[in-house]
């Protein structure tokens, strides 16, 4: 089966545990759950990766070629400064979504600046765990 791949930056693992009224009380894994069926309904199966480095998302993504047929990307607060992920996405060759829980451009100034939304097809922000769905179904259609 073809696969896509679910890359999650830092501190992604701790949604449900710390700050529900930004970022809701379900957990990564329950996201993962969702883009997973919504990616098996496509005839995609859902690769997920988590870091907390900026280095394994780099190596992840590296990998990725030749290996995944897209990628879903929520690089954490990376988004904003990680120009090693916006040069490893430049290089990799298949379609990317950026995807936020958040609307970053409603938020602290700071959060304004994404450095992966020059290198994605699309950016997905604001709509919750909603927009995992969102996104699958963005590259699925991007894939056809
Ligand atoms: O809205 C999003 O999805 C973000 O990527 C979430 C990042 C934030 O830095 C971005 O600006 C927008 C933060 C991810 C995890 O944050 C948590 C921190 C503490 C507890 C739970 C989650």
């Amino acid at each position: 089966m073809k696969t896509i791949l679910l890359v999650s930056g830092p501190n992604l693992n701790l949604l449900g545990e710390r700050e529900p009224e930004i970022y809701g009380d379900a957990t990564l894994a329950d996201y993962v759950e969702l883009a997973s069926s919504t990616a098996a309904d496509h005839g995609y199966e859902l690769v997920h990766r988590q870091f907390n480095d900026e280095g394994g998302i780099v190596e992840e993504i590296h990998s990725a070629r030749g290996t995944h047929e897209g990628i879903i990307i929520n690089p954490g607060a990376l988004t904003h400064y990680g120009w090693s992920i916006h040069d490893a996405l430049a290089a990799y060759d298949g379609p990317v979504i950026e995807i936020h829980l958040s609307n970053p451009n409603a938020r602290e100034p700071w959060r304004h600046t994404s450095v992966v939304a020059p290198v994605a097809l699309g950016s997905i922000v604001g709509f919750g765990g909603y927009g995992y769905e969102l996104a699958v179904n963005a590259l699925a259609n991007a894939l056809k």
